[in-house]
Parts: C-alpha cells; structure tokens; sequence
C-alpha cells in the first residue's frame, strides 16, 4: 500500500495467479501462427470491419507509424503488409472500441482500480474525457479543457521555483509534441525533462557519445543485406522488435552469419518463418542463429574480452585487425591491448560461463569478416557497467575497422517508436548550449543552463519536497520506474500530477493530491482540422524522419491532440505573456516544424524532406568524421569486469519482457515463445539450481532483494524450470521493479539495473 496522502492505493494490484499452463518453448518465430494472433487481437479490440483497413495503413509511406517499436521501415514494403504479430497487438491496444468514460469513474472509487492488475487496468479501455481528481477525493469526475489547463497553471504559478516541476516524456510523443513540450519547460524555466531512455538506452547514448561522437547507431536498413556477421546482444528480437528477423533474414540468404549472445536461447533468434512471404509462411523458414553463445547475466565484458584476447592472439601471426582503419581512424589502441592483457584467458572463461569451443567457433568466423554489425538492447544497458557493455562492443567493431562503411556499423536498437526523435528535437535534462542559444535566436527567451533532473533524480526529488508537480507526456511511471514502493511514495507528495494519456494506468491510479488525467489521440486515429488530417512526424531507430497520419476516427469526440494540450497548458500559463506565440504553434504543426528546423539546422525543411520514406539526420559515424573526440579519433576504451560479489545463495535477476506486453502494458498473459501461457507471476531458474535450494516446478516463492540493509519483497512467484545459466534467474517487468532500488543505476547513465538484481530465494509457506 502507498499512503502518503491519505489515499490507501495499492502499487501494485492484489496479488493473485492466474491459472498457469506449460508447454515446450518454441523453436521458430512468426508464421502463420504470429499471423493468427496478430488478428485475434485487433478482431477482439477494434472488431474485423476495421482490422484488416487499419493494418494495411500501418508503415506505409501514406499511413502511421507503428505504436510500437522504432525499427525502420523498408524503402519497398511487402504487399502482404508491413507490420508484426506485436505491432498489431499494439494497434488493438490503442484503436481498442473499449472505453473508460464518466459512469466508470464514478462507479470505482481509485483505491478499487488500484487493486486491479495491470492487464485489468490496461484492458479497461481508452480514456473519454479530461478527468480530475480533487484533494482528498476518492473519485476522479470530469472537467473542461479550460479548466484543466487553469488548474495546472495555478499549481505551476504556486511553485517557489521552477525546479519544483518534473516534465516526464515516454517515447511515444511525436517530434512536434515533443519539441513544444521542452521549448515549454525551458519558458517556464527548468531542465527537469526526465524522459523514458533515461531507464532504456542512456546507457548506449553515453557510452556511443564518448567513443564515436553521436549517441545514436550508425547502421542503415540496408546494411543487414551487405553484413558479413551481425551479432545479436542482450537483445529478443523475436517479441521485441519482430522486423528486424527480415532484415536478419536478408543477412542470412546473402550468405551473412548471425551470432546471438544472451543467458537465454530466445526462440525468434532461432529459426524464422516470415510471415511476408508465402515461403516463411508454408515452409520451414530460416535458421538464424549461427552460433549462440548463453552467457552469464552480465558477464559480456568477459565474454567480449575473450573473444578479442583470442582474435589478438591469431593478428599476431597474420592480421585479423583492421589496422590502416585503427591507425587512421582510432585513439588509444595500444593501451587497450596492454589492459586485455592483464586478464587471463581461464577467468574470462569461467566467469563468462559459455564453452571454450563456441567461443573459438566465434573467433574463427570473425578474424576472417571485415563487416559486422553489433545490436544490442537492454541486456547490455541495465546493468551497473551498462556503459562499459556498450564500449566493449564499440572496441571490437574498432578493431575490426567495422565502422563507417555498408555492412558494418553500431545498431542500438530502440525501444519507443520516437524515444530518439524526442532527444532529437530537446527532450534531455542536460544542457545543450546551442540549443539554448537557438532557441534565444529564435525565441528570444534563454533557457535555463542548469542541469535538470532525470528520472532517478526526479523521483528523489519528489520524495524529498524538491519537486510539487509532475507532468507526463505518456508513459507509467510508477510502473516503469524502480522501486515501485518509493516511486508511488514521491509521486503521492505532489501537489499535482498530470498525465497526458491514451490509455487507462497505473499512474494515474497513484495520484499527487490533486490528479489531473488529459486524453490525447493515439498514432493511428485522424488528427483533423478545418477537414484535413494533419501530419507529424517521427524518427527511427536509425535516424530517419518520416511522417506519420492517422486514419481512424478519434475515439472520442472529446480528445485533443498532445500538440494541442502543450500548447493549451503554455498558453494558459502564460497567458499571452510571453515572447513565444503559444496558442498559434498549438494549432499550426508547419508552424511548429518551421521553428523547430530554425532552433535545431538539422530538422530544416522537415515539412518537405518527411515525405515517403522521410530522410537520414546527420550521422558522423557514417562519413568516418571523429573531429570533435579528443586527438579527432574514435575512442579506444578499457573496461573492467564487473563485480557483484554474490553470497552463496544469491542469484542475479534480470527482469524481461513477456511475449504479451509492450512496457507496463499487458497484451495478454501468454508468453508463447518460451511456453508460459496464462501467468506472469513466474520466475525461470536452473534445474541443477532447483536441485540445490530444493525446489520443484510451481513451487511458490517470494524474491527478496537486500540493499544497503534494506529488504524488498516480490511475493509469490511460480518457479519454472528453464533452460538459463546456474545462479541466473529471470522474471517479468514491472512485477520485479518493487526489487530495484531507486539508487541502485548503471554509472554515468544513471539507467537502473533493472537486468542484474541480486535476489535470494524464499519458499511460501
Ligand atoms: N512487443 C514489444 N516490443 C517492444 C517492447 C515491449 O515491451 N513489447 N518494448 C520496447 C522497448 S521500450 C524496448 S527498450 C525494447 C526492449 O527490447 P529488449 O531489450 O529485447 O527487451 P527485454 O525483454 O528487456 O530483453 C532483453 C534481452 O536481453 C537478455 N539479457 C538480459 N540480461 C542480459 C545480459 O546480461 N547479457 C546479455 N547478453 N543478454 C541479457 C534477455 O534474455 C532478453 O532476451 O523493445 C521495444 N519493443
Ligand atoms: N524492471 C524493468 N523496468 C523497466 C524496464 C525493464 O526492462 N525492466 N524497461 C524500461 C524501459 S526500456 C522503458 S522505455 C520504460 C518505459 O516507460 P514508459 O514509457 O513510461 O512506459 P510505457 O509502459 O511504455 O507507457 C505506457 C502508457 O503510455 C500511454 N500512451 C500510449 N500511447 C500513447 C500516446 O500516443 N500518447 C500519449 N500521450 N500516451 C500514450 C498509455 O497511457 C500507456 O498506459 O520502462 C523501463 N522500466
Ligand atoms: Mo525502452
């Protein structure tokens, strides 16, 4: 329970199960199965009239951009549609015909709601209506627009400073929602813009900032066709990012190889049946994986390190190294070979925990291939040394000259649709400094230039009174964040919280005093005015801008667009007192883009260049310039191991993604790949660890986390035998994040370590 304001709300829902069957896990991603279920969702949620035509928009250069994830879209799309069994659930999760209007408030009262489970929250259906939630009330009730904005201005103007606000953005906002909401919180005058990739790719942002000079990849769409090796780490395409097994696919039949490094052999990195093409769909499909290396949890340094040990080794009799590309493009070569040398090839071995001959098969096939490309996730980015991960990664396509040319390159892969269009266009707590000084050219107001809270740091200060009010473009917070309990706690002591939203979650059933709740259209319905839909646009995953236009009718006549509720809260904030003209860059997205392409050169002409299959930023990695890195290099780096320093009975936890969610939201309680059907509240461990703390399948256990003296609980999980390294365990987000300790994050990237817990094990009596 979270009680700070008298409101006795549960965090996290009543506890139950929810009726768990096994089957084996599967060996193949998609088919005609992936197909079936895309469909049974969408008929389900939106009803079959509208599936089939909405589908068919999705991805295409004249429709929407999938909800989901940010992988690109090709240049041809397949004429059996361009879209995922998991972009079609994120469809019917948002074009949903449900509805949470005025009766359902009234009828539940927030501590009722709050005992629900995610899926329940989730599954209750679209927002209708603004919605508030008075001081000491127990029901949300239904207000104006107008209202609404005055009621945030008024608790905005209260504030002793503007460093008492908190600006949350998810990464599904588009860029001209995005860039109006952080020219906002600079007028009003704070950088406390925590936002989503502070908890996902941070990690991969800072250490790509350090080595190359962008904190963004550098591979294209195409580049899969052309690698010779793609190497797959801490990363489940096959539920997460279902596209990119085509691309992988296109690797493979030009006789690339695929190597997959993850505690777990996920079945999507396996064997490909793709469900665009007659062959994928009767067929046998594609094996993807060439080598699969099950390394421990958190254990890629040593992995990554032996590996380049062994491929030093062999450069020494004749060159595997790429070393005219290493001589001209790099720094600190020789420093990085005189610190692999300090660890021995045996401790690597066994702390990685993966056999010798895999890893030499490894080493053989890449000492012979100049073009790789590395992707990567959150299994390298949540973890205490996420940024180290991240540079060990980068020091192998260093060495290997795999960089700036086709076939080769860094592939982050994003999370949210827009997460890096909204850093793009000045979502960020940091301080850009021309940025700033465009926006004074532009605007004629100065932002601010101190630094501004992320979300660890905007969840201490709210706990601690430095924050009253708490805004949110998108997103769960509470959910998504670490430490569920004090996460609730220090949103609870606000004064006011506000969330601008699609769906029904449990945020808003997590209230400050007062509650504020704004419905907003989702990607795929029609953003009209004056009869024409209009557009906005987004970026991928690899740095291209396109558009993206709704087709559906808006859920309800009553929802506004997010561009529109920035710029109605700025304009009732300001009240025409201002240098920036609020109220017309609210109605008018070209106007919007205008200023936008004025305050940051590279979103110059976006109206235009946004059209089709859009346009690539600038990326310097592409064009091999490091002119801003010390010396005008790319960064060699030496990373240590990490040290976890677990007793005899603790394991490390990572905390995943089910095949049934996307985030905090719950599709459904399938997770089909790995055959866990009809349950979330499992935890996969080792046999042979079964065997040593006694334990038997469906066993109920509690997961206990001791930090600094103080133990968190996640109660009643079911224990299921799986195939995952001894001593790791593995079990859902957001049920686990009550384990994480707020100050428990990865060094410079500040990104919880949501995939390295350490837990112990307890039997439920
Ligand atoms: N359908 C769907 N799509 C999504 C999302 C979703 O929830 N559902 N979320 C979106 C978002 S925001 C993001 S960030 C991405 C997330 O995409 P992923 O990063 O693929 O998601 P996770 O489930 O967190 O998976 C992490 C993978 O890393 C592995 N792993 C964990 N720890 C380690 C480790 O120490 N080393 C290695 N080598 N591997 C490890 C796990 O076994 C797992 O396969 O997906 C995006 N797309
Ligand atoms: N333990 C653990 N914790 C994690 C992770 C993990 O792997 N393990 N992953 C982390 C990662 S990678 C991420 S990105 C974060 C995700 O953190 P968030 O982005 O905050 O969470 P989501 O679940 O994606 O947000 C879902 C909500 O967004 C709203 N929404 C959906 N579409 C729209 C839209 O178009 N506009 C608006 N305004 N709102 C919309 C809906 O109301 C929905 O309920 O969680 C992080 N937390
Ligand atoms: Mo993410």
């Amino acid at each position: 329970m979270a009680q700070e304001n008298n409101r006795k709300v549960s965090f996290e829902g009543d506890i139950k199960f929810t009726g768990i069957k096994l089957k084996t896990p599967e060996v193949y991603a998609a088919g005609f199965k992936a197909v079936k279920v895309a469909l049974q969702h969408t008929f389900k949620e939106m009803g079959v009239s509208r599936s089939l035509p909405t589908l068919s928009h999705m991805n295409q250069k004249d429709g929407f951009d999938c909800p989901g994830c940010a992988w690109p879209d090709p240049e041809k799309p397949s004429k059996l549609g361009e879209y995922c069994e998991n972009g079609a659930k994120a469809l019917a999760e948002e074009a949903t015909l449900k509805q949470v209007d005025i009766n359902f408030f009234e009828k539940y009262s927030l501590e009722e709601l709050s005992k629900w489970s995610d899926f329940e929250i989730g599954k209750s259906g679209r927002i209708e209506t603004p919605m508030i939630l008075e001081e000491n009330c127990t029901h949300y009730k239904p207000i104006s627009w107008e209202e609404s904005f005055n009621v945030i201005a008024e608790e905005l103007k209260k504030l002793n400073s503007p460093n008492e606000a908190v600006f949350y953005t998810s990464g599904r906002s588009s860029n001209e929602a995005a860039f109006l909401y952080g020219l906002f919180a600079r007028a009003f005058g704070t950088n406390n813009m925590p936002d989503c990739s502070n908890m996902c790719h941070e990690s991969s942002g800072v250490a790509l900032v350090e080595t190359l000079g962008i904190g963004k990849g550098s591979v294209k769409l195409e580049d899969f066709e052309d690698a010779e090796v793609v190497m797959v780490i801490g990363q489940n395409p096959g539920t997460n990012h279902p596209r990119m097994l085509s691309a992988l696919e296109k690797c493979k039949n030009n006789g690339g190889h695929v190597v997959s490094i993850n505690p777990l052999e996920e079945a999507g990195l396996t064997r490909f049946k793709n469900p665009q093409e007659v062959n994928g769909l009767l067929f046998s499909g594609t094996a993807l994986t060439d080598i699969h290396l099950p390394v421990k949890i958190n254990e890629d340094v040593a992995l990554l390190k032996l590996i380049m040990k062994k491929l030093a080794l062999l450069d020494t009799s004749e060159p595997v190294f790429d070393h005219d590309f290493i001589n001209k493009y790099t720094a600190g070569y020789e420093s990085f070979l005189a610190h692999l040398n300090q660890f021995s090839e045996e401790e690597l071995l066994k702390r990685c925990g993966v056999k010798e001959s895999l890893i030499n098969q490894t080493v053989a096939l890449l000492a012979k291939k100049k073009k790789i490309i590395v992707c990567w996730a959150m299994g390298l980015t949540q973890h205490k040394n996420g940024v180290e991960n991240i540079k060990e990664c980068v020091n192998l396509l260093l060495l290997k000259g795999s960089l700036g040319k086709p076939g080769a390159g860094t592939c982050p892969v994003r999370g949210h649709s827009n997460v890096q269009g909204d850093r793009s266009v000045g979502i960020m707590h940091f301080v850009d400094k021309e940025l700033n000084n465009n926006i004074k050219k532009v605007f004629n107001f100065s932002a601010p230039q101190e630094e501004g809270y992320d979300t660890v740091k905007a969840i201490e200060a709210m706990h601690e009174n430095k924050a009253k009010v708490f805004i949110a473009l998108g997103g769960n917070f509470v959910s998504a964040a670490s430490d569920t309990e004090y996460t609730a706690n220090a949103l609870q002591k606000c004064n006011l919280t506000v969330h601008i939203s699609t769906k029904l979650n449990r945020s808003h059933l997590i209230p400050g005093k007062r509650a504020l709740i704004l419905p907003t259209l989702g990607r795929s319905e029609q953003d009209k005015k004056d009869n024409t839909i209009r557009f906005l646009t987004v970026e991928n995953s690899m740095g291209k801008v396109h558009r993206t236009k709704g087709i559906l009718p808006p859920s309800s006549t009553n929802l506004k667009s997010e561009p529109e509720i920035v710029g109605g809260i700025a304009n009732a904030y300001f009240n025409g007192n201002h240098s920036v003209n609020w109220s017309d860059l609210s109605e008018n997205y070209d106007l919007i883009r205008e200023k936008m392409g004025a305050v940051i050169p590279s979103f110059n002409k976006v109206s235009k260049k946004s059209e089709g299959t859009g346009y690539y930023l600038p990326n310097n990695v592409r064009e091999l310039d490091f002119s801003k890195l010390p010396q005008g290099k790319a960064q060699f780096s030496n990373c240590n191991l990490p040290s976890h320093e677990l007793s005899e009975n603790e394991f490390l936890l990572m905390s995943i993604r089910s095949h049934d969610q996307f985030n905090t939201t719950i599709y459904g309680l399938n997770d089909r790949y790995r055959g866990i059907y009809n349950e979330r509240r499992i935890v996969m461990i080792n046999e042979n660890d079964m065997g040593k703390f006694q334990l038997k399948k469906l066993d109920k256990v509690n997961l206990i986390s001791n930090y600094d003296g103080v133990t968190r609980i996640a109660r009643q999980f079911l224990v299921i035998p799986y195939k995952i390294p001894k001593g790791n365990l593995a079990a859902y987000f957001p049920e686990t994040n009550v384990l994480i300790p707020h100050n428990q994050f990865a060094d410079k990237s500040y990104t919880p370590i949501s995939k390295s817990v350490k837990v112990t094990i307890e039997k439920c009596s």
